[in-house]
This record gives structure tokens, sequence and C-alpha cells, in this order.
């Protein structure tokens, strides 16, 4: 059984947000076709603390990009962004929800980060997103959203580490830098990941 997951298209990602990741309204449409072809489609949400340690101005003397270490991990720091209860935090008005059965919320805790939908950062705790598709005899899981380079790459590298057969759905993901979209598709492809085009999907 294949699943989609939708890994954080929210507004602060979106052009205009605080966070935005180039060209990615883009994958909008796409996402929206795509969801016709699974039996399943789950969501996951960034929703962060206000007092969120990955924020730059959580952290005086640094700025936005720069690198930390945060409890013993390395950390980028991010603008302020997807803020619990804020629009920004909001999924894009363009996304089709409707057929989205349920919603990971992940970076909840001030101290450390989660790119995945399946593990924060230290893989300390599990959002039991896992444990939800095997339940629902999911075997294949195919990720589309933001950013390609972050949060669909950690969730795509947890989901092959998981056992799942996992599909990176390129034309469906925006990067935050391009080195890293490509770095994030060598690794995916060096742990058994497929990278395909949602063209093969919807033919
Ligand atoms: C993300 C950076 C910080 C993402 C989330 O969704 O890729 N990136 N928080
Ligand atoms: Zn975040």
């Amino acid at each position: 059984m294949k699943a989609l997951l939708l890994i954080d298209i929210q507004n602060d990602f979106l052009p205009g947000g605080s966070l935005a990741v180039p060209e990615c309204d883009a994958i909008l449409p796409i996402v929206n076709h795509l969801q016709a072809k699974f039996e399943l489609v789950v969501a996951t949400q960034d929703w962060h603390p206000a007092n969120h340690k990955s924020f730059a101005g959580q952290h005086a003397g640094k700025k936005v990009f720069d690198t930390i270490t945060l409890n013993g991990m390395e950390q980028v720091l991010w603008p302020h962004h997807c803020i619990q209860g804020t629009p920004g935090a909001e999924f894009a008005e363009a996304l089709d929800m409707h057929r989205v059965e349920a919603i990971f919320r992940k970076g909840t805790n001030p101290e450390i980060d989660s790119y995945s939908g399946f593990y924060d950062n230290g893989h300390l705790k599990s959002t039991a997103l896992a444990e939800y598709l095997r339940g629902k005899g999911v075997t294949d899981v195919y990720v589309a959203g933001l950013a390609a380079d972050y949060c669909v790459y950690f969730t795509a590298k947890d989901a092959l580490q998981e056992g799942f057969a996992t599909y990176f759905i390129e034309d469906a993901t925006r990067a935050i830098s391009s080195e890293g979209f490509e770095r994030a598709k060598e690794d995916l492809l060096s742990k058994g990941g497929k990278v395909i085009q949602s063209s093969s999907l919807l033919a």
C-alpha cells in the first residue's frame, strides 16, 4: 500500500513567508493532483514554540544560517518560522487538505530541531508516524513538500531506515539550496531510495 507524505507545506515556507523556499509554489498543483493516486495521504506540520532554539533570534550575536552546536548536535540557525498558532504555521491556502487523514506535528520541543516527520534530529523521540503507517498497511512511502534538502530529505532517510520503499518525487519538492538538493538526491539513491517525477504517477 502506498502513502503520500506531504511535508511542511506551510505559509512560512511559501513566497512571502519568513523562510520562503525558492519557486516552491510550483509544487502546489502537483501535490494536489497526486493525492488522487494514493490510498493514504498524510501531512506533517513544522510547529515550533516561539522560543525554539533553532531560531537565530534565540542566540545573542548569531545570525540566520549560522551554524552552532546545540545540545551536542550541529544546528543551522533559521529565521523565526512556523510558530504554533500563527498564520505562518498554517498549511498553504492552495493546498488541498480534504484527503489528509492525519497531521503529524514536529519541532515542538524548544531544545531540539525536528526535520523528519518520524523523529527529532537526535532520534531521541518518535512521532509514531512509522507505527501509524505500518498500522495502515503502508509499504511504500512517497515524499513531497518542503524543503527538499531538509525536512523532505530527513523524512525520506528515516522512511528508508524504517524499512519502507521510499520515493522522492523530485518535481513535487523544492530546496533551500541547489547544492543541498543534489546532495539529498545522491544520498537517498545511495541508501536505496528512488528519485521519481510526478508524471510517472499521474500517467
Ligand atoms: C524546515 C528548516 C527548518 C523544513 C523546517 O520544513 O524543511 N527547514 N524547519
Ligand atoms: Zn522548523
